[in-house]
């Protein structure tokens, strides 16, 4: 049975805008998760597929990071699980009489959600220099031109390797093994526009950079601040474990420029009191903050608890930290009118702030996106590090930091040494375990690759998953640059614009998703996954492959290696294809933390890895203490008439996946070119709700960065801010605006001014 997909754009993006809700997931969600799934692959195997979801003996839902329960639901996934599930077990295909219709040049035109809804691709595909079509290739000689390409290299750093984070743990270690052995360290990757800031700010406050609480934390906390963060959509699963937190009597702030359905009341799908009842109320203090007012929300707090009698935990500091006098002499500084003007808080809502941090003995923050796509998103989420570590709040049970992760093994990758500034324990474990001289210089991370191929000093770009061109920033600069490449590589399950903005030859390579059979040499596989707490297990697929032509991708991996690195090399790179347990051996051999890697990862559940500051209150940072941080306060400033713009996720999206038009907690339907602004800043901009507007960036390189036809919607955010969609409103961002430290762009704080238009723009975005 095919699927046909809808065979044209829809005509107009036409939004229609309702009420705001108020909750989130219940019976609606349940309803509209099935309705997406079965579409894309009818009843029988939407409940075949989906009751193997996050199950011991099932696979690793492709959605976000957030950890499985110990005891697991029978239908341990939501709403947006299932569309995520749905999207790759989709029965529609991308085959290559598809691409023999459709010329480059016309895919280029269409909307991500139309590229999105076409299907599964199937065969590898290349696209010739000077061709506009692609056409079905071998497999082996796919491999032969990226070889040949890498060969005619003048040097091995013009090359960059891309990884997305569902790569599972044995492709990520081998992807990154391979960049090594052919000489670079260019491994830029998903986390670059991510939670690279958190991984920054935690590595030098706490020398770990991952979250140091487990789920039972959160559980047992008496205080969770979540800040900047979409849980109801983003990772619906974490409101059952708010649920739980909150019903052993834990007290609940949510950060936030805007009011978020599911931190208000949550309907726990899973139990017949959030089917058929009233639901969790969750937040117990609202702080509608302004964009990028948290470093001052946070600073405020340590300073509020350093007036407080007691509310330092004198001890944890004396023993484990460092750099605590001059931080207190700088928080004790702060000017209270720096902290109203940064947060746009009212004074009694932070008093309420300070007055559940004081009373609290086990605190836990999250945060997300909202925290680490600023230009001083490190200083934030270090100034976070400071509030924890005065109250001793870090490794005891039931407190620490929680930074929630996107993609789900985006952990896991990072841990297998996908990064482009490698350290040298690393570098020296697999030239040891090798043989092989490992490349001593630092990569290119995103922004990096980005630059050098705009000009012309990366010549080929591989991905290993993703959707690079829609998901960085600066999208007309971005795609100019992948237009310069030679050969641009990707692997790929899905169709997407990074396919349809290529170098001069470009080579899809369609892969096995998470939800199907892998079978190699040796028999059946599966692969390893990390959760956003460090928590390693199985991931088996069942379903049979989308295609007979698919390879996974180990076995991509291992393909080209042998290819590019020639017959004879020291990494045994045929056994690795054939048995992904002998990879798991030699991680075991050269990753922290993986000793019997094999073993552990049989066991239902999987195994947790270790965590110094979380385990024994040991901090490996530079001065072996866990270290406070005094940076100068700062927030973004707003010239007169202008508006600070975050660019965020629908309800229906999965970054640069589109599932469907609605953001339905939003009450927004049918469109994705809207403009939430405050009524107030819109009726002092003369936009009524339901005009049209220009969007128009602002950065000092003089540049003018336009997003043409947004339907305004009065929304209730915080003052002088605004929101839209990523990846529409990308070509906002500009490539230099980046966090300092981390360089991840900084996608929500973007200066706008918003002109009236008159209407909407097409599909496209044209
Ligand atoms: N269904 C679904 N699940 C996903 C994804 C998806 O696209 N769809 N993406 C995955 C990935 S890769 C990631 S990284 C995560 C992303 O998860 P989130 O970080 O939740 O994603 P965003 O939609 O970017 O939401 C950012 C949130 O931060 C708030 N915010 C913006 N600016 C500020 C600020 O300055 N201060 C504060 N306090 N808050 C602010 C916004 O209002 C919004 O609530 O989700 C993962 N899970
Ligand atoms: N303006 C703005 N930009 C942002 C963000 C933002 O908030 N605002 N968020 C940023 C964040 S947090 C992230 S993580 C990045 C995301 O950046 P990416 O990870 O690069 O983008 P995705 O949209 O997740 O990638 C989707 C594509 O992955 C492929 N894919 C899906 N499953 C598999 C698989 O199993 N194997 C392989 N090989 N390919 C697969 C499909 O072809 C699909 O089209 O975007 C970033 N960009
Ligand atoms: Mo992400």
């Amino acid at each position: 049975m095919r699927r046909r997909p809808p065979a044209t754009d829809p005509v107009q993006d036409a939004p229609r805008v309702g009420a705001p809700r108020r909750r989130a997931a219940g019976l609606p969600a349940v309803a509209r998760s099935l309705r997406m799934a079965g579409e894309q692959m009818g009843v029988r195997r939407t409940a075949l597929t989906l009751l193997r979801v996050n199950q011991e003996d099932g696979f690793d839902c492709p959605g976000c990071a957030w950890p499985e329960p110990e005891r697991r639901h029978t239908a341990e996934f939501c709403e947006n699980g299932a569309k995520a599930v749905a999207e790759e077990a989709t029965l529609r295909r991308v085959t290559p009489a598809f691409f023999a219709e459709h010329p480059v040049a016309g895919l280029a035109g269409r909307s991500g959600h139309w590229l999105g809804q076409q299907g599964r691709l199937t065969h590898p595909m290349y696209l010739a220099e000077g061709s506009d079509r692609y056409e079905p290739i071998g497999w082996d000689e796919a491999f032969e031109i990226v070889a040949g390409e890498l060969r005619a290299l003048d040097s091995p750093g013009e090359a960059v390797f891309y990884t997305s984070g569902r790569t599972g743990n044995e492709a990520a270690f081998l992807y990154q093994l391979l960049a090594r052995c052919l000489g670079t360290n260019n491994l830029p990757d998903c986390s670059n526009l991510c939670h690279e800031s958190s991984g920054a700010a935690l590595t030098e406050t706490l020398g770990v950079g991952k979250g140091s609480v487990l789920l039972e934390d959160i559980h047992r906390a008496d205080l969770v601040i979540v800040a900047g963060q979409n849980p109801g959509t983003n990772h619906p699963r974490m409101l059952s474990a708010l649920e739980k937190a909150k019903r052993g009597g834990a007290r609940i702030i949510t950060v936030n420029p805007l009011p978020e359905a599911g931190l208000e009341r949550f309907d726990n799908p899973q139990t017949l009191r959030g089917l058929a009842g009233s639901g969790t109320p969750l937040t117990d203090l609202f702080l509608q903050i302004r964009i990028g007012g948290d470093q001052a929300l946070f600073r405020e707090l340590c300073r509020r608890v350093l007036e407080a009698g007691g509310g330092v935990d004198e001890a944890f500091v004396r023993e484990h930290t460092h750099g605590y006098e001059e931080f207190a002499a700088a928080a004790r500084a702060t000017d209270p009118a720096d902290v109203l003007r940064a947060t746009g808080l009212a004074p009694a809502d932070i008093d309420r702030a300070a007055e559940l941090v004081l009373a609290s003995e086990r605190t836990v923050v999250c945060w997300a996106m909202g925290l680490t796509q600023h230009r001083h998103a490190v200083p934030t989420i270090r100034e976070i590090v400071n509030l924890l570590l005065l109250r001793g709040a870090v490794g005891r049970p039931g407190a620490g930091v929680c930074p929630v992760r996107g993609h789900s093994n985006v952990q896991g990758d990072r841990t297998m040494g996908i990064v482009e500034k490698p350290s040298d324990a690393l570098l020296d474990a697999l030239e040891a375990e090798f043989g092989v001289p490992m490349p001593r210089e630092h990569g290119l991370d995103v922004v990096n690759a980005i630059r050098a191929l705009r000009d012309g000093r990366a010549k080929v770009f591989f991905a290993l998953g993703g959707n690079f061109v829609a998901a960085s920033p600066d999208t007309e600069v971005t795609e100019a640059a992948m237009r310069r490449a030679r050969l641009t590589v990707h692997v790929s399950t899905k169709l997407n614009r990074s396919h349809c903005v290529t170098g001069a030859r470009a080579l899809i390579l369609p892969v096995l998703g998470r939800t199907e059979r892998d079978v190699q040499a040796s028999g059946e596989q599966f692969v390893t996954v990390e959760d956003s707490m460090g928590v390693v297990h199985a991931s088996r697929g069942r379903l049979a492959p989308a295609s007979e032509h698919l390879l996974s991708e180990p076995a991509v991996v291992c393909r080209l290696a042998r290819r590019a690195l020639g017959p004879g090399h020291p990494v045994p790179w045929e056994e690795f294809e054939a048995d992904y347990a002998a990879i798991r051996d030699r991680i075991a051999r050269t990753i922290p933390g993986f000793a019997g890697f094999n073993t552990r990862v049989a066991r239902p559940g999987g195994f947790t890895l270790p965590h110094a500051p979380r385990d024994e209150r040991r901090f490996p940072t530079a001065t072996g203490k866990a270290n406070f941080t005094a940076a100068p306060l700062t927030w973004p400033r707003l010239p007169p008439g202008r508006l600070l713009l975050q660019t965020l996720r629908s309800h229906d999206q999965y970054n640069t996946t589109v599932y469907g038009l609605d953001d339905r907690y939003r009450g927004i339907r049918g469109g994705r070119r809207v403009v939430l602004v405050h009524p107030g800043d819109a009726a002092a901009l003369g936009l009524p709700d339901g005009s049209y507007a220009d969007l128009t960036g602002e950065w000092d390189d003089g540049r003018e960065r336009t997003a043409p036809g947004f339907r305004v919607v009065h929304y209730p955010t915080a003052r002088g801010c605004a929101a839209a969609y990523f990846p529409e409103t990308n070509v906002l961002v500009p490539l230099d605006a980046t966090a300092e430290t981390s360089n991840t762009p900084a996608s929500k704080s973007v200066v706008i001014r918003l002109t009236p238009a008159t209407g909407p723009a097409g599909p496209s975005g044209k």
